[in-house]
Parts: C-alpha cells; sequence; structure tokens
C-alpha cells in the first residue's frame, strides 16, 4: 500500500516528505520532479515569495544511484525564505518572536485553528496552512507519475476558467504541451488574455481571484477502484485527496453537477464493442469513472478553487487578544494561483490512480509489476 505524509512551516527551514510503498528498481528523473516543482511556482497572478524560492528537490532516503530501494523514500525542500524568519521560526530558539499575528483573515485556517489548538498567534496557524505545503505534494505526484507513464498512463491538466472567463472548448482536444506555454496554463488564449485582465483588476482593487481547473488522466486500465468496499471507490479517493489541496471548494467527474439536470438518456454512456478496440463508450459524460472503477475511458475531474483569503484590501474581522473589530491581517500573498493549483491537482490525481495502480498490479520490484501488468493485457 502506497502512503504518504508531508510535513513543514512555510518560513520553517525546509519542507519535508515521505513516501512508503514504492517498488524497488524504479529509476527517478529527479530533474523532472525539479521541473515539476518549477511549473507549480509558475503562472501569471502569483505573489513576491515565488521570486525569493526556487524550489529543488533533495532526496534523503530510499535510493541509490538513482534507483528507488523499496524502503521509505524522504526528501526535503529547502525554503529559502527561512533566512529572513530564522529568528521568528526557528524551531529550536526563538530569537525573536515578532510581531504576534491577531487579526485573523476570514476564509483562512487562521480562527479556527488557534481556537483548536489553542494558540494567541495566528501565526501558528497560517505557517501550516499555507498552500507552500503543496510543493511536497507536487514531488510525491511527480514519482507517482513517472511510475505510471511505464505504464501509458498519462496526466494532463488545464485551467478552464479564471475569476468567471471561460475556456471554449473544454471537452475538445487540447495540446499539454500548448497548455505549459501559456502563462495561465489555459488552453485558450482569447480566454487566457480576459484572464490576464481580470487578474491584474483584481491586483488593482486589492482583491483575489478563483477559479477552475481539470485534470485528465488517459491509458488506465479498467478496474481501478472498487465498488466492493466504499473507502476504495476511485473516484471517491479522487475526491477526498483534490478536496484536501488549500482552497479547493468543489469537485465533480465527467459532467458533474450538469448531470442533476439532465435525463437518464443524456447522461449515460452507451457501450459499443469492436477490434481489436475491444469494449468502449462514444460519449464520456461519466469521466472515466463508473461504480468507482475506471471504466477505460480517460478520467475527467474538474476543482473548483475559491480566491485565495489574503487580501490586499483587507476584510473585517476580530482581534483575538482584544476581541475588538479591526481589519484582517495583511501577508503577502498571491492574487490568482488557479494555475499553481492546477499542478498540484494533476499531482494529487498522479498519486490517487498510481497508489490504485500498485492495488491492482503492486509487487517488491518494478520488474515484477511489469510482468503482472503484461500478463493482464494478454487477457
Ligand atoms: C506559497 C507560499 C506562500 C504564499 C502562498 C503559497 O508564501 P508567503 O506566505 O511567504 O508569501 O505565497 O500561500 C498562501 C496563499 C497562503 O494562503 O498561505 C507557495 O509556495 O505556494
Amino acid at each position: 500500500m502506497l502512503r504518504y505524509l508531508t510535513g513543514g512551516e512555510s518560513h520553517g527551514p525546509a519542507l519535508t516528505g515521505i513516501i512508503e510503498g514504492l517498488p524497488a528498481g524504479l529509476p527517478i528523473d529527479i530533474e523532472q520532479i525539479n521541473r515539476d516543482l518549477a511549473l507549480r511556482q509558475s503562472g501569471y497572478g502569483r505573489g513576491g515569495r515565488m521570486a525569493i524560492e526556487t524550489d529543488r528537490v533533495r532526496i534523503l532516503s530510499g535510493m541509490r544511484g538513482g534507483m528507488t530501494l523499496g524502503s521509505p523514500l524522504s526528501f526535503m525542500i529547502e525554503n529559502k525564505d527561512y533566512a529572513n524568519w530564522h529568528e521568528q521560526m526557528n524551531p529550536v530558539a526563538v530569537i525573536n518572536d515578532g510581531k504576534r499575528v491577531t487579526a485573523p483573515r476570514p476564509g483562512h485556517a487562521d480562527l479556527t485553528g488557534t481556537q483548536k489548538y489553542r494558540f494567541t498567534d495566528v501565526r501558528n496557524v497560517l505557517e501550516r496552512a499555507s498552500a507552500r505545503e503543496t510543493a511536497t505534494r507536487v514531488v510525491i505526484g511527480s514519482i507517482c507519475r513517472q511510475l505510471l507513464e511505464r505504464f501509458a498512463v498519462r496526466v494532463g491538466f488545464h485551467v478552464v476558467n479564471i475569476g468567471g472567463i471561460s475556456t471554449s472548448a473544454v471537452d475538445a482536444g487540447w495540446d499539454m504541451a500548448k497548455v505549459l506555454q501559456s502563462p495561465l496554463f489555459m488552453s485558450d488564449q482569447q480566454a487566457e488574455l480576459k484572464a490576464i485582465e481580470v487578474i491584474d483588476g483584481a491586483k488593482a482593487a486589492g482583491e483575489s481571484v478563483g477559479g477552475i481547473f481539470e485534470v485528465v488522466i488517459t491509458g488506465t486500465p479498467v478496474g481501478l477502484g472498487s465498488y466492493v468496499h466504499w473507502d476504495r471507490k476511485l473516484d471517491a479517493k479522487l475526491a477526498f485527496a483534490l478536496q484536501s489541496i488549500q482552497a479547493i471548494k468543489g469537485v465533480e467527474f465527467g459532467r458533474g453537477f450538469e448531470c442533476a439536470s439532465l435525463p437518464g438518456s443524456a447522461v449515460h454512456d452507451e457501450i459499443f464493442y469492436s477490434e481489436p478496440q475491444g469494449y468502449y463508450r462514444a460519449t464520456n459524460n461519466a469521466g472515466g469513472i463508473e461504480g468507482g472503477m475506471s471504466n477505460g475511458e480517460p478520467i475527467i475531474v474538474r476543482c473548483a478553487m475559491k480566491p485565495i483569503p489574503t487580501l490586499t484590501k483587507p476584510l473585517r474581522s476580530v482581534d483575538i487578544a482584544h476581541r475588538c473589530a479591526v481589519t484582517a491581517n495583511t501577508e503577502r500573498s498571491d492574487v490568482c494561483a488557479v494555475p499553481a493549483a492546477a499542478v498540484v491537482g494533476a499531482a494529487v490525481a498522479a498519486t490517487v490512480v498510481c497508489e490504485e495502480f500498485l492495488r491492482l498490479f503492486g509487487a517488491d520490484s518494478i520488474e515484477e509489476i511489469e510482468e503482472r501488468w503484461k500478463r493482464s493485457l494478454s487477457n
């Protein structure tokens, strides 16, 4: 079973992660992980922090000479900004505890986190709640994607809406190479130009902007997930993992919420058979998952991201030290992080699919997994 844990405060010394359950003998391209980390840092609308950091992974265990050993793989990503925060964020000795943050931001973990852990400084919450944590999930997803690609499973993503501006061709073919050249990872240049205007306008107004991204996974074998166990249903596991990304407020598969307003005949994908293709569907309204299992069609999942809660024109809040009305704390932040969230979404989805792939074909070594997978193809 694949499992993982992430650690790290946004301005602490480093972000860390540990993955257990990878087979031995899997070559890992570290530069590919670093390229994925760089993608997460890019995207129009990001804030000042991204100019400070150049996220790079450092593997600490579980690999030798570029290959996995089958032992827990642990890694770290250094926070360069720690150099500016070491007096306040030193894990052992705080030399200067800085200015206490007491004005929680509406929509952030700030207030509830301080109530839950009985803190008097919101910084103790915001440091871990920060979306900086998602860098670790990109590393884990990149490793999982490298495993999946050996078995022809491909994970793509694109941004389909920013601040109400939608791309036109959601279902039509889109080219991942072109998407990666777009500063917003959008497949439609007209929408992209309008979305850039929306982001610029929001920045000038002290606002933030949300949006929607789509992840598409092709080449999945039939039967990942389960109809037998509620907690192994593939759509449920993907929804859980994607919903756990900071600021995600909704997840839908295929035609998703639209299905509720359509008759059954317009929703369900009719089944066909041909040689040598085998069973196929002419439509994919289900988004590649039926009964909690992959059906062999592309898996299509969309996530809605709310606007980031840190506003330079802050909202009303209450000071937790004096219980008086104030405006919320303003931390340096992003105006729009939907493109970054799309990179994270693809990583998180790859991790879930990899976990289920290993449940179906898993073994201690990559060679044995390949043997099992090849046998399944000849059945
Ligand atoms: C982020 C790093 C953070 C923020 C952002 C995401 O850096 P800093 O707080 O130093 O500016 O830019 O975090 C948030 C939006 C948030 O609400 O915490 C990153 O690496 O993605």
